[in-house]
């Protein structure tokens, strides 16, 4: 058990404006460093609004890339430390940026929830390959919400109607999710290495979605890897997984919630009432304007 864990959690942080997006200080205290940050070619970035499918997909591209030449990885290096969060700093963890410098593995993959106008330049500089998944709106507030119940140094949450409120006004870590989710598709149009995934199709169809991801990155894994991953990345084997599960981040309350919580779409059918969803609708029917963006809230 980390230290951490064996005293008291910390204060939560507090939500500030931060170039027009909420930001904490966890985020924004190595700014300059993340910006300055020198990405190499074969840098693999994974971008995601909060609680999307990040660890999904790093657990995926992980296994892909080291599952065969270092399999001691998947047994003692939890994926946050096998991905790390580049904008991430809390002492007394390293920072993402220095996780990420001190990485001797090719390529580095790395995990950033930054709005696509943050993106450190020497990404696009180097023409890096970019994931980004989104997941439906209703379901990610709800994952959300769970989340910021649990890791102790996020804004307190409040209750869920409140919450539901703030997050429709962009007043959660990262801001808006509807200037993310459209921001990262608008730069699809532009910068071609750039894969834009969702977490339904990931659910409804994990096997085509590798595929697509594979072809994307130039990978052919044979029949029986690509099943062996199938298997390793299913919910219940990652919830399991103590690699995978979070179960050691310090900060976390699992008492309150698990980082695996349920991993399924539709699961704001639990949360909404059906005040609370007309009124969700209504307003993500101002916001979301651009009809080649959709997303499903069931599948
Ligand atoms: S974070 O903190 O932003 O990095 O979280 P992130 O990994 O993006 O999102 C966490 C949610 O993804 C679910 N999850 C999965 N769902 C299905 N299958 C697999 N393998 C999987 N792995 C993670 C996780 O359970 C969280 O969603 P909820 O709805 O809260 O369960």
């Amino acid at each position: 058990m980390c230290f951490l864990q064996q005293m008291e959690f910390p204060p939560r942080q507090e939500l500030f404006d931060f170039h027009g997006v909420s930001m904490t200080q966890y985020v924004t205290s190595t700014w300059e460093r993340v910006q300055t940050f020198k990405a190499r070619p074969d840098d693999i970035l994974i971008v995601t609004y909060p609680k999307a499918g990040t660890t999904w997909v790093s657990y995926i591209l992980d296994l892909l890339y080291f599952g065969q030449t270092s399999p001691e990885r998947l047994t003692s290096i939890p994926i946050y430390d096998r991905v790390p969060f580049l904008e991430f700093s809390h002492l007394p963890m390293h920072s993402g940026v220095e996780q990420a410098e001190n990485l001797s593995i090719s390529p580095r993959i790395i995990k950033t929830h930054l709005p696509v106008q943050f993106i450190p330049k020497s990404f696009w500089e180097q023409n890096c390959k970019i994931f980004y998944v989104a997941r439906n709106a209703k379901d990610n507030v709800v994952s959300y919400f769970h989340f910021d119940r649990m890791l102790m140094i996020q804004p307190d949450p409040g209750d869920w109607n409140s919450y539901l409120k703030r997050f429709m006004e962009g007043k959660v870590l990262f801001g808006s999710w509807y200037d993310h989710v459209n921001g990262w598709w608008k730069k699809k149009q532009t910068y071609s290495n750039l894969h834009y995934m969702f977490y339904e199709d990931m659910t409804e169809d994990t096997e085509g979605e590798i595929d697509k991801l594979c072809s994307f990155l130039g990978l052919s894994p044979s029949v029986e890897e690509k099943k062996q991953i199938r298997g390793e990345v299913h919910f219940d084997s990652m919830k399991k997984n103590n690699m995978a599960n979070y179960s050691s981040f310090p900060t976390m309350d699992f008492k309150i919630s698990k980082f695996m919580r349920k991993g399924k779409v539709g699961d704001w059918k639990n949360h909404f009432t059906v005040a609370q969803n007309e009124e969700f609708d209504e307003d993500y029917k101002n916001k979301m304007k651009d009809p080649t963006l959709q997303f499903r809230t069931e599948i």
